[in-house]
């Protein structure tokens, strides 16, 4: 075990908001539950979880449509999800936030919407190498549609850094959209949004961050980012399932035309056309989720509780210690930077598949995620199927690492022998 990285995660302090999370105090398999799944989705606090029941006992009804005491209450609380959202991320209204299902729908929301009609062909849409599906398969289908061209930022290698020195040589007069991710979900690559997008402004280029993996482990300012849009999951971040917030300039969410048409997005309505309201209701078609708003916004409330910063500096602890610890066992390949990283770490064991892996971790109550984590091309780049993935929020501890590295060490046992 390497003895540069100190064990100073596990401030008593923070190790104590494990108590506001039933679901860790179990046993799985016999053993205290290792919940290392956290990029996949996070636990929710039990405040969370009472404010979902207290909406559905209390306040349950439809929002914007009735003028009853229920659909008042369930139109308040909603819309007060919303300004949570806008100082959460410090937008600079309300109206610049729009409640989706989640990060992959915000980004079929922009890529429809912004780039049905802002892109055309022979536009480039710039990406990077390690881009989640969701920032990727939508951007294929509208360079399907419209002739589009898609470019990749290149990455350094098993490190899995963004080449920065090349970064200009892609940001030609025909990129419309930089879209990328803020830390990679595949290699725990935190990249250097900031810069990004003020390379990419300098040249008129609009900017997507995909904050699905960022959102609930630092502070996030969309006006000091200055990026166009940006989005991310509730459910990665101590909130509910199904719910999500796109982030979008409000002078760009007004020009943009709507996506789905239904319900509440509607200013009139005849039977040859329509009239649509403002951002945000604009895109919003359908009764939303009322009850995941909600909970989101108690879930960043949450957050803000906690700490945004200190929850990205333990969890700047926790994958520096897995990565050390790790890196002291013979025959694994880790992925991603070695200094710098975030709180998930990707691992090959030799030639043991990583469904093997987490399988036998899970038999020792060690919840991991093996497969191409959504990142195939990536995968392929690394020369890899797939990866095992630990990856940590600020519930975990080094104590819990030290168990995870001895089960990992229990496994090469077992598939040396
Ligand atoms: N990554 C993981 O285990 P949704 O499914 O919409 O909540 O999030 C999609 C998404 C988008 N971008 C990044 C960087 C992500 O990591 C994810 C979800 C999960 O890594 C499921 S594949």
């Amino acid at each position: 075990m390497s003895t540069s990285v100190k064990a100073s995660a596990t401030k008593p302090d923070l190790a104590s908001f494990r108590a506001d999370f039933p679901i860790l105090h179990q046993q799985v398999h016999g053993k205290p539950l290792i919940y290392f799944d956290n990029a996949a989705t996070s636990q929710k606090p039990t405040s969370v979880i009472e404010a979902l029941s207290r909406y559905y006992e209390r306040d349950n009804a439809n929002v914007h449509r009735g003028i009853h005491e229920l659909s008042n209450r369930a139109t308040a609380g909603f819309e007060s999800a919303r300004e949570t959202a806008a100082r959460f991320l410090h937008a600079r209204s309300p109206n610049e936030i729009i409640f989706t299902r989640g990060a992959t729908e915000g980004l079929n929301l922009v890529a429809n919407a912004w780039g049905g009609s802002r892109v055309r062909a022979g536009d480039v849409i710039l990406l990077t190498e390690m881009e989640h599906h969701s920032n990727l398969v939508p951007w294929q289908l509208l360079a399907e549609r419209t002739g589009a061209r898609l470019a990749f930022l290149p990455i350094t290698g098993d490190d899995g850094r963004l080449d920065l020195s090349r970064v200009d040589d892609f940001l030609t007069s025909e990129v419309r959209l930089l879209a990328m991710v803020h830390i990679s979900n595949s290699l725990g690559t935190i990249n250097p949004v900031n810069e990004l997008c003020a390379r990419a402004r300098k040249r008129g280029i609009t900017t997507l961050i995909d904050a699905a993996q960022s959102a609930g482990h630092r502070r996030l300012d969309v006006q000091e980012l200055d990026c166009d849009f940006l989005v991310l999951s509730g459910h990665k971040m101590c909130g509910p399932t199904g719910i999500g917030v796109l982030y979008g300039r409000e002078a760009l969410l007004n020009e943009m035309p709507p996506w789905q048409g239904g319900g509440e997005m509607i200013l009139n309505v005849e039977y040859g056309r329509s009239t649509w309201k403002h951002a945000p209701h604009k895109f919003e078609a359908g009764t939303p989720d009322i009850a995941g708003a909600i909970g989101l916004a108690v879930a960043m409330d949450y957050l803000d509780h906690v700490g945004r910063d200190r929850i990205a500096q333990h969890d700047m602890e926790l994958g520096a210690y897995a990565f050390a610890r790790l890196s002291g066992l013979d025959g694994i390949r880790i992925f991603g930077p070695h200094v710098g990283r975030a709180g998930i770490v990707s691992f090959c064991l030799g030639d043991v598949h990583a469904h093997d892996v987490v399988e036998l971790a899970n038999q020792r109550g060690v919840a991991l995620r093996g497969g191409h984590h959504c990142t195939q091309p990536l995968m392929r780049k690394l020369g890899v199927e797939s990866t095992s993935r630990a990856s940590f929020y600020f519930y975990n501890t080094t104590g819990e690492i030290d168990c995870f590295v001895e089960v990992i060490r229990d496994i090469q046992k077992f598939f040396s022998g």
